[in-house]
């Protein structure tokens, strides 16, 4: 398998880390480093293959990658993304005190390896990334200090902006923040909302009040909602089944779907699509074709 070498990328043996951008990003085949990597998503789309599991891949999301994993980037669409390439065992600063930002190194579940950050933090990131280009070009003893103090400034400042996946290290004033983007990036899949509180350092009752006092609605019909506005856009503008598109909008039973979509709507998901047809005819040709070398089903 191809492995790419510190040599090809890093200029001397005193640099430690250094920007690649990829605009775009290329297809690109499996491959493994001797060097480590983030990777952050500026815009686009594409299919990342790690450690054979796909991944659908866009905007937002932040990526660690181990020298030994193995990647690849397919069916990219307008993918453009900025590579740090660091090494592992580097002159980084303080190595220990900044270790706990990077992500699990262990394999862990595959959505752990993948972070997503909000629009306004992506854009927050780019003065950081321009110096930290600029610093890791510079051959000078200072400039490689300053480029690994700015290096270490944009592990924790991806941390930071991160969505949360538990209540680690968050500050009591943060949790509530990222409940919400918690619910948004997972909706999708089943969630247990008292554990989501507990996850979060909640009790399922508190969760609900400091939830009404900031949102107005309760974390419940607030997951509802979330899973119905996807639900009406697949409506809209696929073909897919009602069953086929409740299931895939995180409902695990098409009746409480039903109900919830007439209570919200006061009208059947069916005669939903049929006006957004009929007002729309060409809404459904919208639809996003599938990705034709991924198996679906490992990705979903
Ligand atoms: C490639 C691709 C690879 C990365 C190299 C440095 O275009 O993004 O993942 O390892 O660049
Ligand atoms: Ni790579």
């Amino acid at each position: 398998m191809l492995k790419l070498q510190v040599s090809e990328f890093f200029r001397a043996a005193s640099q430690f880390v250094v920007v690649e951008p990829r605009s775009p990003q290329v297809r690109f085949p499996l491959h493994e480093h001797d060097f480590y990597e983030i990777v952050i998503v500026s815009s686009g789309n594409g299919w990342h293959v790690l450690n054979d599991e796909p991944h659908f891949i866009s905007c937002g999301e932040v990526l660690f990658l181990r020298a030994e994993d193995r990647h690849a980037f397919e069916e990219v669409d307008q993918l453009h993304l900025t590579n740090i390439l660091y090494r592992p065992n580097g002159a980084l600063l303080q190595p220990d005190r900044i270790r706990p930002y990077l992500q699990p190194a262990d394999d862990g579940a595959i959505e752990r390896r993948y972070w997503q950050l909000s629009d306004g933090a992506l854009l927050g990131l780019e003065p950081l990334v321009t110096a930290l280009a600029r610093e890791s070009l510079k051959p000078d003893a200072a400039s490689a200090v300053m480029a690994e103090c700015l290096f270490a400034q944009l592990v924790v400042t991806l941390w930071r902006d991160r969505f949360a996946t538990d209540a680690d290290h968050l500050a009591p004033s943060a949790r509530l923040d990222h409940v919400l983007r918690y619910l948004r990036h997972n909706f999708t899949q089943p969630i247990d909302l008292d554990e989501v509180a507990e996850r979060f350092g909640y009790s399922p009752r508190n969760l609900r009040r400091v939830f009404s006092v900031a949102t107005a609605t309760t974390p419940h019909s607030y997951l509802v909602k979330l899973r119905l506005a996807r639900a009406m856009r697949a409506l809209r503008t696929t073909d897919d089944s009602v069953t086929e598109i409740a299931l895939a909008s995180g409902f695990n039973d098409s009746n409480y779907f039903a109900y919830s979509f007439k209570k919200l709507l006061g009208t059947t998901p069916f005669r939903y699509r049929q006006d957004a047809r009929s007002s729309a005819p060409r809404a459904a040709e919208h639809s996003a074709a599938p990705p034709r070398r991924v198996n679906q089903s490992l990705t979903q």
